[in-house]
């Protein structure tokens, strides 16, 4: 559960991020594909060179419904609940994965913003990570 100070140790991080979310997400997506080779079977349609005009769609979509929950973060389920039936309904992408993405979120943070991640961020921000990713598993049957 994230507590009060998580909400705005969160908070604090997006309001940084700031309009550069769409960048974050892209490169996010990039590392996890460059580390995690096992994460590009769920895109076989995709190209994921680096660079490639699909990754970076898809890193805006992905920092979006993150901006989402961080803008409702009282209610995350409720404002990815769309998301979550996509994700387990057609996607089926197995909920490791969702820890890799989190951990490669976490990496252009601390590269990008040094200073803005604290210890206390850190944490936070994998809280905040850790129930996106819940969520979206969380229909799963
Ligand atoms: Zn996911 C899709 C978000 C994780 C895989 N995604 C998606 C989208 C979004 C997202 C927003 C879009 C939708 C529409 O279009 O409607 N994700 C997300 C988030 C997260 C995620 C927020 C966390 C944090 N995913 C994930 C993972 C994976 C995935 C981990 C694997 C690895 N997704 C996916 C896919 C898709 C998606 C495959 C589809 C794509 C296309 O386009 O086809």
């Amino acid at each position: 559960v994230l507590s009060a100070a998580d909400k705005s140790n969160v908070k604090g991080v997006f309001a940084k991020i700031g309009g550069q979310a769409e960048e974050y997400g892209a490169e996010t997506l990039a590392r996890m594909f460059a580390t995690y080779p096992q994460t590009k079977t769920y895109f076989p349609h995709f190209d994921l060179s680096p660079g490639s005009a699909q990754v970076k769609g898809h890193g805006k979509k992905v920092a979006a419904a993150l901006v989402e929950a961080v803008n409702n973060i009282d209610d995350i389920a409720g404002a990815l609940s769309k998301l979550s039936d996509l994700h387990a309904q057609k996607l089926r992408v197995d909920p490791v994965n969702f820890k890799l993405l989190g951990q490669c979120f976490l990496a252009v943070v601390a590269i990008r913003n040094p200073a803005a991640l604290t210890p206390e961020v850190h944490a936070s921000l994998d809280k905040f990570l850790c129930a996106v990713g819940t969520v979206l598993t969380a229909k799963y049957r």
